[in-house]
């Protein structure tokens, strides 16, 4: 087992892992042999190509079987000890303890894991602070009233009071998240929105316009945190901004909670000691099943607490038990060492980047993500990202700051080292990822189209693909998915 791979991951487990795997996949085969298929496929597919999506992981043995029980089966809607279905007892059993891994990791008072995604849990975030901030009596009585026992004068009352409260977050093409007031989420329709963004010139977040735009704009919720933002933020700074207008700061951690739970990112980095409320999915950084968490303080735990059935249907109770399994192997001390990991490999990636003559936004990271910008091979996000598919290397484009290209083609793409480092990946190799990803931009031609270059078409050089998938197996093959795992 490398330092930095998952307990359940190494090698010491592949035969009892390999005999449930092959187990599995007969009892599927006898009733769906396509499905049985396509999940020996995926492993495979996984196994052969250079995984860079920065929100993808692989989550071990013991995180992914422990989905896959009776525990899918039950209902238990309500909260640990308050269920509105009967024989909870052992997802409570289950929720409490995923709970109490999440606070004892992220140093936390209040952990909440019933969120089935990152948008879940931003949604119960955002009820949570208007039920406990906002004074009406619809709002102040979701937080203790039962939602079928609203008024139609409390759910009038709760509208007109939503369309009046505030919510500034990060632009989508600086690096944001959709939920985080993007006027066509429903984060930018429940409030008045505004964004912030980031420096036009250096691309990183620029304090004092931030502080100066919620000045004017007053939020009732500030939110930091982002997905294609290759730097780190200064939440107590953030906090600060916060305070003076009163606003409530929460923080949407999900790219990067496994750099905070691996103590990469302390002090003024770490969301929990300065956010109300923080949010995560569990299985980017954090390599834990898919799903989301909200962790609070007890000014808003009561409201969180009751996410479900203010925003949430039944909990899937499968998924909290391999969040409790995967939180469990984040407090272990190889997680640290596989948190600073992937900073140092993404430190790596950009600096083979930099020295290859490839253009950065912000010139750097010092996160898990590296943002390049494509335009200058003359190529769009979505060629860009065809491209290194073709030649066995997994991205996604993404927008850059004002970009030109919009959000469909874009003019950037993602770089995340999470999963690569799982699989053991070190410095030399991510140096060696960044060459093979110029040498396949650099032979990638837009097509010509109707009206000028192709934003989408477009012609890799004979030979390339061949050339750098033969180079990828090398890394891969020295750096094996689930050693020792055979299907
Ligand atoms: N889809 C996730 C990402 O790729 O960053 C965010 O929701």
């Amino acid at each position: 087992m490398t330092a930095t791979s998952a307990k359940g991951q190494g090698i010491e487990y592949a035969d009892t892992a390999s005999e449930a795997y092959r187990a599995a996949l007969r009892v599927i085969e006898s009733v769906e042999p396509r499905i049985a298929e396509a999940t020996r496929k995926e492993l495979d597919d996984q196994r052969h190509s250079l995984k860079l999506i920065a929100s993808e992981n692989y989550a071990s043995p013991a995180v992914l079987l422990t989905m896959g029980t009776w525990f899918s089966d039950k209902y238990a809607e309500g909260t640990v000890g308050h269920r509105f279905y009967a024989a909870c007892q052992n997802v409570d059993t289950v929720e409490a303890l995923a709970a109490e891994h999440a606070r004892e990791l992220f140093g936390a008072s209040y952990a909440y894991a019933q969120p089935h995604s990152g948008i879940d849990a931003n949604l119960v975030a955002y009820w949570a602070i208007l039920a406990t901030r906002v004074e009406t009596p619809g709002l102040a009585e979701l937080g203790s009233k039962h939602i079928n026992d609203l008024s139609e004068a409390d759910w009038e009352s709760l509208r007109a009071k939503l369309g009046n409260q505030k919510l500034m977050g990060m632009s989508l093409d600086t690096g944001g998240h959709l939920t985080h007031g993007f006027r066509p989420n429903i984060s930018g329709k429940m409030f008045h929105q505004r964004q912030y963004g980031t420096n036009p010139e250096t691309g990183f977040i620029d304090y004092d316009a931030v502080a100066a735009a919620v000045r004017e704009f007053k939020p009732l919720i500030l939110v930091a945190g982002y997905s294609a933002y290759p730097r780190r933020v200064n939440f107590a700074k953030m906090r600060e901004i916060a305070d003076e207008v009163g606003a409530t700061f929460m923080v949407d951690m999900a790219h990067f909670a496994g750099l905070v739970a691996g103590k990469v990112f302390t002090g003024d980095e770490d969301p929990v000691p300065h956010a109300h409320v923080v949010t995560t999915t569990t299985h980017k950084s954090l390599r834990g099943p898919r799903g989301g968490l909200v962790l609070a303080t007890e000014e808003y735990a009561p409201a969180v607490d009751k996410g479900c059935p203010m925003v949430l249907g039944g909990p899937l109770s499968h998924v909290m038990a391999a969040k409790a399994v995967a939180l469990a192997e984040a407090r272990q001390p190889e997680f640290r060492t596989y948190a600073q990991a992937v900073a140092d490999n993404a430190q790596s990636l950009a600096d083979g980047f930099v020295k290859r003559d490839a253009s950065l936004v912000t010139g750097g990271t010092d996160n898990h993500l590296v943002l390049l910008d494509v335009t200058s091979f003359g190529l769009t996000g979505r060629q860009a990202e065809s491209a290194l598919l073709d030649s066995g290397i997994v991205t996604n484009r993404n927008a850059i700051p004002a970009d030109p290209n919009g959000a469909w083609y874009t003019s950037g793409i993602r770089f995340g080292t999470p999963a690569l480092t799982t699989r053991g990946f070190g410095a030399d190799e991510f140096d060696r990822v960044a060459e093979l990803v110029v040498e396949v931009l650099s032979n990638t031609q837009p097509a010509a189209g109707p009206n000028g270059p192709s934003k989408a078409k477009y012609t890799l050089a004979d030979g390339t693909a061949d050339r750098v998938r033969a180079a990828a197996a090398e890394l891969l093959e020295a750096n094996p998915l689930y050693p020792g795992l055979t299907l």
